[in-house]
């Protein structure tokens, strides 16, 4: 469009004599005037012969689409991903054949249960799903951030998910699980405890997209070219390694930035710095599986990379943010059933339910079974059938054939392909038809119990909180309990440290297990966030709070050395206009203090002139500023000049190990230091 001009009269003027720019209506006829509506006379009635604004309003009219049942809240990217470990021993999928060779991908990282216009930092799971366009057609690898889930099958969905979702008569709590009927549900499904120990855990509020996990959650199987089957599961980790924020500045990041994560992923890649995930693969046989201690089948478990080591095989870089987000985020639609050759499907109760949902909800959302005519669906690989008609049909076959087998020769349109076609594994099938859990789906705690006792003390503390707040917002004392009673089957800290924070001091009687948990379980150093931090700074973000005045060289130094590190900085001031320095060089500003808390960074350095430094000492945004990130167990870099506003907040006047005084001659230990993330020793001070 031509730029905005203002007219004589400071009215907008949009004209163009080029016959390419000329807006037309969606027949295509050239439009005049798109300011004003056809009237009988300057101040009489709208005719409804008007076609130009009868169209552009019921386009309009039609613009929204149904949000998804869950995940209604996304983010996609571009990417691709690349092979670098050939397995064709293990799969013949197309994909896994030519290290170094490249498919282009779509991933979408979402909260599940809050609607779209929801939060980024809800307390929820994460949906990491990418759509894989390979040579041999698409796979989409529809997994979350958390590698086991509520429930064992699928009949249970629509519960789960009505019982975290706005209760149907009053219309909310919105984006949280931090109510009755959540706790609920959840406490009569014992099933549903090992996850609650991920969600309350700090996996659940990620700092970033770009710092979590993916999992594919089930079990399924790779096949290769003899019809030989592994089971797999398949793994996303980070290159850039993990890390969470804290409760508390969760709750605050939402009210600062509700769409902190989706603003996250488009300035990294804006930036030009590229997220990057290793798939990992966990490959076993049946021996394995028959020798595991829980079955593979229940996607309540995890298998223990101790005991099955991931292998990488491969490299997923997101490199390309989306054109339109309408056009790709919301209507990409993945799904489970979209396998290729070389890869299929297990029993997985829970698998299989999803094999019907994904294509059963998408075509009504998308408005009909045509949504793989959408370009971001539609396959990049030659598509060859005799599908047709249907709402928005864009792709039909052409000629007469329309159906198979025709006697039509070389006109006759696509043949099957007994060589290159998609067969199942044919894995024995028999049993009597009954509805029924496997005996082997029914240990609830032991698993959660593993997981507890692999967390750092820290962590530990973390999922205690985590669960002593919902439960605090359950009105109803007999969930609390009943929730407890389980917490009491994982493990005697947790529920002791959940029932204090409860203010319980009867304890109930443990649940009764369907089956004895297995206490013996050893730690698995894989289920930390904090084993497996970066160990670079690269990718996070330093709030750099400056006041006119502020020593310049001390500025220039940080910024040099933290962009050598690979990390943003954003420059806070106490306006947006930003500050005059020492120099008397003039350095605008990121964010206003007001509009850039603490809790938006990762580190804060906080480099005042001494004048300054003693009027923001007494200002309430500066404040909370300093006093969130000491909370927040941040590592602040200071001088003498924040002093005052430090010593207001109770930072000072004993300044911990995680408070560095700035020497622009040595910003490098302070880069260093802040490789740390969190000065976890102050939190564990604080609380007592
Ligand atoms: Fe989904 N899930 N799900 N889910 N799921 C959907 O499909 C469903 C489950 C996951 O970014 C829906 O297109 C059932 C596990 C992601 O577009 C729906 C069951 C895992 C996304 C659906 C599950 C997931 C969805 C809603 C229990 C991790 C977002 C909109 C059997 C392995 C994909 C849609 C995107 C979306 C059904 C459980 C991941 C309703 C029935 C387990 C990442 O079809």
């Amino acid at each position: 469009m031509k730029e905005l001009e203002l007219g004589d009269g400071g009215e907008p003027r949009q004209q163009t004599t080029s016959r390419d720019r000329t807006m037309t209506t969606a027949q295509g006829g050239p439009i005049a005037d798109d300011q004003n509506s056809l009237k009988a006379g300057a101040r009489g009635p709208v005719l409804l012969e008007d076609h130009v604004m009868r169209e552009k309003i019921f386009h309009f009219d039609h613009e929204r689409i149904p949000e998804r049942v869950v995940h209604a809240r996304g983010y996609g990217v571009h990417g691709h991903f690349e092979l670098t470990k050939a397995i064709p021993e293990l799969s013949c999928a197309d994909i896994f054949q030519r290290e170094g060779e490249k498919t282009p991908t779509f991933t979408r990282f979402s909260t599940v249960a809050g609607n779209k216009g929801s939060f980024d930092l809800a307390r929820d799971v994460r949906g990491f799903a990418t759509k894989f366009y390979t040579q041999e057609g698409n796979w989409d690898l529809v997994g979350n951030n958390i590698p086991v889930f509520f429930i064992q099958d699928a009949i249970k969905f629509p519960d789960l998910v009505h019982s975290v979702k706005e209760a149907p008569d009053r219309g909310f709590p919105q984006a949280q699980s931090a109510h009755d009927n959540f706790w609920d549900f959840i406490s009569l499904s014992p099933e549903a405890v090992h996850m609650t120990m991920w969600q309350m855990s700090d996996r659940a509020i990620p700092r970033s997209f770009r710092f979590m996990e993916g999992f594919g959650v089930h079990t399924f199987r790779l096949v290769n070219a003899d019809g030989q089957s592994h089971y797999v599961k398949f793994h996303w980790k980070p290159r850039q390694g993990l890390q969470s924020v804290v409760w508390n500045e969760a709750v605050k990041i939402n009210g600062a930035d509700p769409d902190f994560h989706r603003r996250d992923m488009w300035d990294a890649i804006d930036a030009g710095d590229f997220p990057q995930w290793d798939l990992g693969i966990q490959v076993f046989d049946d021996d394995f599986a028959d020798s595991f201690e829980f079955d593979i089948l229940d996607a309540t478990k995890i298998i223990p990379e101790e005991q099955v080591p991931v292998q990488i095989i491969g490299t997923l870089t997101l490199d390309a943010n989306v054109d339109n987000f309408f056009a790709e985020t919301e209507q990409v639609a993945f799904c489970t059933q979209n396998i290729v050759r070389g890869i299929d499907h297990t029993n997985d109760p829970l698998l299989q339910g999803r094999n019907f949902s994904y294509l059963d909800t998408q075509t009504k959302r998308l408005g009909g079974p045509n949504f793989t005519h959408i370009p971001i669906n539609a396959p990049k690989c030659p598509i060859h059938h005799f599908q047709q008609d249907g709402h928005m049909a864009m792709m039909n076959p052409k000629g007469r054939a329309n159906y198979e087998p025709n006697s039509w020769g070389e006109d006759g349109g696509p043949r099957e392909n007994p060589q290159l076609g998609f067969t199942s594994y044919p894995e024995q099938v028999e049993g009597r038809k009954q509805r029924t859990r496997s005996e082997t789906f029914a240990d609830h705690y032991s698993q959660a119990r593993q997981f507890w006792i692999s967390q750092t003390p820290v962590e530990q503390r973390h999922i205690a909180a985590g669960y002593t707040f919902e439960l605090s917002k359950c009105q109803h004392e007999k969930i609390r309990l009943r929730m407890l009673s389980h917490l009491m089957n994982v493990h005697d800290d947790l529920a002791h440290a959940v029932a204090k924070g409860l203010g319980v001091t009867d304890m109930p009687k443990p649940a009764k297990p369907a089956r004895e948990p297995i206490t013996d379980l050893p730690p698995s150093d894989a289920l930390s966030i904090l084993k497996n931090g970066p160990d670079s700074f690269a990718g996070r973000k330093l709030g750099l709070y400056l006041s006119d005045g502020a020593d310049a060289a001390l500025v220039s130094a940080i910024e040099k050395a933290f962009k050598a590190e690979g990390a943003m900085v954003a420059i806070v001031a106490p306006h947006i206009q930003g500050v005059t320095l020492s120099d008397g060089t003039r350095k605008p500003a990121d964010e206003k203090i007001d509009g850039g808390p603490s809790v938006l960074f990762d580190a804060v350095a906080i480099v005042l002139s001494e004048d300054e430094g003693r009027k923001l000492a007494g200002d309430k945004p500066s404040q909370d500023f300093a006093s969130d990130a000491f909370a927040h167990a941040k590592f602040i870099g200071w001088t003498d000049a924040a002093a005052p506003l430090l010593k207001a907040v109770g930072a000072l006047p004993d300044a911990d190990d995680g408070m560095l005084k700035l020497d622009a001659d040595d910003i490098d230990s302070f880069v260093r230091t802040c490789r740390g993330l969190r000065f976890w020793e102050r939190e564990d001070r604080l609380a007592g």
